[in-house]
């Protein structure tokens, strides 16, 4: 049974990606509603080989939605998500809006599938930060196994996180520095090509950044564990697609290298890379970006710790961080709900 899909913010970086793998895993869609802002409404674009027309987002009937997902900014969530909920439409949000709240189920298929059935309080699922969704993919079977006490992770993030314009914007300030030209600044507050900008999001009264936060919190509530300590580091660097991180952990049974590699060969979403020679790791361009996985590599036991495990993972954040986790929870939606 096909359903009528919404996708609000059709015309950003991971509105184009829900389009793009909604048609590439069939997902049965009867009518695609493309909504994007004024400006954009009217205009065209294509899905599974069909033009569609762009409409605005202000004055769009939910009621004929079965599943709208969201993707256009938590403001626009904040106004329109509720009205979708309200109007029947199951909403699929992919800001940081209702991630938070009590009766808002936040879901990674491959983490906690189960929370999906909560859907039925407010009509809203969330889903996770990209830097969230893949530090637990790969974290999910070493927690199940012998139990996260803490995480240290550092992260080095894609610009493609920001959206198109700071994709744009070190694109630019490449072309710029090689021509010898003094680049344009905007997105962010110093030049991120050739550099590293240690903020990502605003600072808030601890001095961590709301990124940082993002991931202790959310990584608390999907694991439905808050004895799980998590110290992040969020950095933005001049990548286009794909989130590196580094994840140092410590766990209450000790767990061997070889059994947490082992472990993570068997979980579906992941795929072990991880020879100890030149290039025997995943990274971001070449092995990541555009594709579905979470990839972990450099896994070995921690030379400072008893019961420490460190690891390297890296995924597309526009896929599986953002647009592809939205569809797979659509189609445990359409298996269970429809
Ligand atoms: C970023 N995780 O990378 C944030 C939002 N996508 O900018």
């Amino acid at each position: 049974n096909a359903l009528n899909i919404a996708v609000v913010g059709a015309t950003g970086a991971v509105g184009e990606a829900m389009l793009e793998i909604l048609a590439e895993r069939k997902f049965p869609v009867a009518k695609l509603y493309a909504l994007a802002s004024a400006k954009s409404a009217g205009d065209t674009l294509m899905f599974a080989g069909k033009s569609v027309l762009i409409e605005d987002l202000a004055d769009f009937d939910f009621s004929q939605v079965d599943i709208a997902l969201f993707s256009a900014g938590a403001s626009v969530s904040a106004e329109f998500a509720p009205k979708a909920a309200a109007a029947g439409a199951i909403v699929i949000d992919n800001t940081s809006q209702f991630r938070y709240d009590e009766d808002v189920p936040l879901v990674i298929p491959e983490v906690n599938p189960e929370a999906i059935a909560e859907h039925k309080k407010r009509g809203i699922i969330a889903n996770p930060n990209c830097s969230t969704i893949q530090m637990l993919v790969a974290l999910k079977p070493i927690h199940d196994a012998a139990g996260i006490t803490r995480i240290n992770v550092a992260t080095y993030q894609a610009v493609s996180g920001s959206g198109k314009k700071a994709i744009n914007e070190l694109a630019g300030q490449t072309a710029k520095l090689l021509n010898g030209q003094s680049p344009d600044v905007e997105v962010y507050p110093k030049q991120i090509a050739f550099n590293v900008i240690p903020q990502i999001d605003a600072f808030q009264d601890n001095g961590y950044t709301k990124e940082e936060m993002k991931m202790v919190w959310e990584t608390q509530k999907i694991l439905a564990d808050d004895t799980v300590s998590v110290n992040p580091s969020c950095v933005r660097v001049p990548v286009f697609f794909g989130h590196s991180e580094a994840i140092h952990l410590e766990t209450r049974k000790k767990l061997s290298a070889e059994q947490a590699k082992l472990l993570l060969a068997k979980v579906p979403g992941v795929e072990l890379v991880d020879e100890p020679v030149d290039g025997g790791y995943a990274t971001a361009v070449g092995d990541a970006s555009g594709k579905d996985a979470v990839f972990v590599s450099r896994v070995r036991e921690d030379i400072s710790h008893p019961n420490g495990l460190n690891l390297w993972t890296v995924s597309d954040n526009v896929r599986k961080g953002a647009a592809l986790n939205s569809v797979q929870i659509a189609e445990i939606l359409l298996k269970s709900y429809f």
